[in-house]
């Protein structure tokens, strides 16, 4: 029985990325794995397996009886609607741990890096795997979009240790063009539904009972998102009554000008002061320097969602 490996809802170049990667690992260290996905690639992840000719990761919908390994989450939110009825045997991922419960040991490798693919880097050294030069070159796509080309917060020196060596690997000597060239295609949102938008990178929370969703468009500059805006905002209304959600946010994030734009639909508007400390107008908010969601939006909204 092979094991299903697959990152969480949504899925980024991570979560694709980091399912290839370890499914490669663990085929040669005798494990029979599948790398999976559990929704359709984006534009993104898309021209980067295109770029190093990898193969998408099958599309999986349930783990009913299967072995899994979670990559790129634990939190059941994010996870397959019947994960209760699968074996979890590992979780590889890079966020705070989730509300994911085994009955059973499993292998665990969650460290505080920048993108899962790092940790999965030092996983091939640990077992002293040669990375593929494909593989290399995806698991570095992965690593600058997740650490922003290194500008994010979540950026640590194991990031861009990572990154040099499968850069190396991978025959890629221009990080930022790069980089670049993969937030231009993030970045290219015309004819794109606007729904397709809002959920392109998208995540729920459990937040003192509340259900809070947070998504996040990454651009080379926000005015690009001007034309879309008034009707990004129609959407994560119908989003947040279509789903009894309590709060839905949506962060436009502008990569050169290193800040975000909040768009705000919530039952409770006054979490958004209390929670970044600037009072928004007109259901939005520009908060400077923020550009992630799981180190500077996430943790700010749980604390002020408890108290
Ligand atoms: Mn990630």
């Amino acid at each position: 029985m092979a094991v299903y490996i697959f990152g969480h809802k949504n899925p980024d170049s991570d979560s694709v990325c980091a399912a290839i990667a370890l499914a490669d690992l663990k085929n040669k260290l005798g494990v029979k794995s599948v790398a999976a996905v559990q929704g359709e690639l984006n534009p993104e992840s898309k021209f980067v397996l295109g770029k190093f000719g990898v193969n998408a990761p099958e599309l999986l919908s349930s783990g009913a009886g299967k072995q899994v390994i979670l990559v790129d989450h634990s939190d059941l939110a994010q996870s397959l609607d019947d994960l209760a009825k699968a074996e979890i045997v590992g979780i590889v991922d890079h966020h705070k741990l989730g509300d994911v419960t085994t009955p059973n040991p499993l292998e665990a490798w969650i460290w505080p890096v920048g993108c899962t693919c790092t940790v999965i880097k030092s996983m091939y050294d640990f077992f002293g795997v040669e990375i593929p030069k494909n593989i290399a070159g995806i698991m570095l796509c992965a690593i600058l979009s997740d650490t922003v080309i290194f500008k994010s917060v979540t950026c640590t020196d194991k990031d861009k240790e990572a990154c040099e060596v499968l850069a190396k690997i991978a025959g890629q000597s221009d990080l930022k063009s790069l980089g670049m060239a993969m937030f231009k295609v993030k970045s290219a949102i015309e004819g794109t539904p606007v729904r397709e938008l809002v959920l392109r990178d998208y995540k729920d929370f459990n937040m003192s009972g509340k259900k809070v969703g947070i998504g996040q468009l990454e651009v080379v500059d926000l005015s690009l998102l001007d034309d879309v805006k008034p009707a990004l905002v129609e959407d994560i209304k119908a989003l947040k009554a279509e789903g009894n959600r309590h709060s839905v946010f949506l962060l436009l994030t502008d990569i050169i000008k290193e800040g975000t734009e909040m768009l705000i639909i919530s039952d409770d508007p006054s979490v958004v002061e209390k929670a970044f400390g600037v009072a928004p107008a007109g259901g939005k908010v520009w908060l400077a320097g923020v550009m992630s969601r799981k180190k500077q939006v996430v943790p700010n909204f749980e604390k002020a969602f408890a108290g």
